[in-house]
């Protein structure tokens, strides 16, 4: 069933001064500042349109994006295993729910969970799911939020007293940085409170050549998904960029243990977007994303940085990557 005070849990978007700012003026701003500075760069979250989640979905059916088809494979395998460390009644709350499809693989292994909370920014996605996952999981409570889950945001009262379980699927805590990735995992426990575990899908390091090749797949889909971004500009700030005039770029920076997603000018040319016109040199970058790839104590290491310790690891088949089971540190007394 759908939590009753489920449609009015929508957190507002806010500017750094608390005035209330529309979507399309954040994106605007971030568009502005990001042609504009030296390095030019977008942020990847703007990625996620109605296109960009489709294309999203078909990367995650390429043959060279192991990501999502080995977290899947291992969530499967291991489910029983999750399910025996949840408590009768508890709460599952996903950040950044989507479409909540490897959610149901949690769902069908825990039938204990009372109440599932999933976090979203895009209300019609969100509502979409909820409404489907109500009809299959009738027993369930569902209460979803709209919200940016890295921002701040209350948890419904449907899940206010239940024991927690956090769910972070997907290896997008990769596209953080260092400080964005302890950031949110602080917030994450601080929401989830000191009874909460939290389940986290983190991609790990491999050769270079299997990483590049998930980010530049041979059908192109990424490629379509990374000019996606100049589109959605075109469409949603009136901008001019020609798609063509750009190569997809996906590289393995070693040194910072990512893959980096790259859009590169063809010639020099000059782009009007929100009231604003851009040179591009020929040659010259706009980096779109960052995917962080780590070793199991990078991570753990990271997780400590904000007060969580792993309390289990499983690690899937190659394409290797790694769900945690991540427990709140607890302060304790140092000894007399
Ligand atoms: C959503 N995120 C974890 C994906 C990743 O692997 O960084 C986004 C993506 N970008 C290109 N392909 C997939």
């Amino acid at each position: 069933m759908l939590a009753a005070d489920s449609r009015h849990a929508t957190a507002g978007i806010t500017d750094a001064q608390g005035a209330p700012t529309s979507a399309r003026d954040s994106f605007a701003a971030d568009v502005i500042s990001g042609l504009s500075a030296r390095h030019k760069r977008l942020p990847p979250k703007y990625f996620y349109d109605a296109s960009g989640s489709r294309l999203f979905s078909e990367i995650c059916r390429t043959d060279e994006y192991y990501v999502a088809r080995s977290e899947t494979l291992l969530l499967r395998n291991i489910a029983a295993e999750v399910a025996a460390g949840i408590p009768n009644g508890a709460a599952l709350v996903e950040f950044g729910s989507g479409e909540s499809v490897k959610t149901r693989l949690l769902l069908d292994a825990v039938p204990q969970l009372s109440t599932y909370v999933p976090i979203d920014i895009s209300a019609a996605a969100l509502y979409e799911a909820s409404g489907r996952l109500a009809r299959d999981y009738p027993q369930l409570s569902i209460a979803p939020v709209v919200a940016d889950f890295t921002g701040h945001f209350r948890l419904p009262t449907a899940a206010v007293r239940c024991a927690k379980i956090g769910f972070f699927p997907g290896s997008t805590i990769g596209n953080f940085d260092r400080h964005g990735a302890v950031q949110f995992l602080r917030s994450a426990r601080r929401i989830l409170g000191a009874q909460a575990a939290l389940l986290v899908g983190v991609d790990l390091i491999k050769d270079a050549s299997t990483l590049i090749a998930a980010y530049d797949d041979s059908r192109g889909v990424t490629a379509q998904f990374n000019k996606n971004l100049l589109l959605r500009i075109n469409r949603e700030l009136g901008g001019d960029f020609d798609p063509d005039a750009f190569d997809h770029l996906a590289l393995w920076n070693a040194a910072d243990s990512r893959v980096e997603m790259h859009l590169v000018s063809r010639k020099d040319q000059i782009v009007n977007a929100a009231g604003h016109t851009f040179a591009f040199r020929s040659g010259e970058h706009l980096h779109t994303e960052n995917s962080h790839k780590f070793t199991v104590d990078m991570f753990a290491q990271l997780a400590a940085e904000a007060g969580w310790s792993a309390s289990k690891i499983w690690i899937s088949d190659a394409p290797q990557v790694a769900l945690f089971r991540l427990a709140p540190v607890v302060a304790t007394n140092s000894p007399q």
